[in-house]
């Protein structure tokens, strides 16, 4: 890993008032639950990385991709990332299936208040900031 900041891409999926999280495996983040997501590519657009990523991760087909948020995640001394967190849309009947077993042990819907722990470093950022996304989907 360099030292240079890297661009992370975290997706919220909401049915209800649950989020769709998974449990990560591989070297970073082991075992803690995370968004779908992943590293913005060169000369890619926020909304196809975050299509990409829960496609390539999921199988789920994102619409009406907007940005939420951003994020600084410092990792200490192992990795600096700038996460941009996007919504989207998913079809409520698609089911969210394992496709990087590698990656990923489970994806699950939890609330947004009651995500298990441990948490994935960035996703503990988001929640807590005063980001309310639940309040957010409520239209005037
Ligand atoms: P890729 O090689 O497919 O692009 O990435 P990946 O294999 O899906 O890796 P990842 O670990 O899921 O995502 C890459 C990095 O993105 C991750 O190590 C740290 C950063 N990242 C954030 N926030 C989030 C987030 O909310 N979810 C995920 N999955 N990654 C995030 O900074
Ligand atoms: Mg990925
Ligand atoms: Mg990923």
């Amino acid at each position: 890993m360099g030292r240079e900041p890297r661009v992370g891409v975290g997706v919220l999926i909401f049915r209800g008032e649950n989020v769709l999280v998974g449990r990560r495996l591989g070297a970073h983040g082991r075992g803690e639950f995370a968004l779908p997501g992943g590293h913005l590519e060169f000369g890619e657009s926020w909304e196809d990385c975050a299509k990409r990523e829960v496609l390539e991760e999921t199988g789920l087909q994102l619409s009406n991709l907007r940005f939420e948020t951003a994020v600084n995640s410092v990792f200490g001394e192992a990795a600096h990332y700038v996460t941009i967190f996007m919504r989207g849309d998913a079809d409520e009947a698609a089911e969210a299936r394992v496709l990087e077993p590698d990656k990923c042990e489970e994806w699950i819907w939890v609330p947004w208040h009651d995500i298990p722990r441990p948490i994935f470093f960035p996703l503990q950022l988001l929640q807590e900031s005063d980001y309310e996304p639940i309040k957010w989907k409520i239209d005037p």
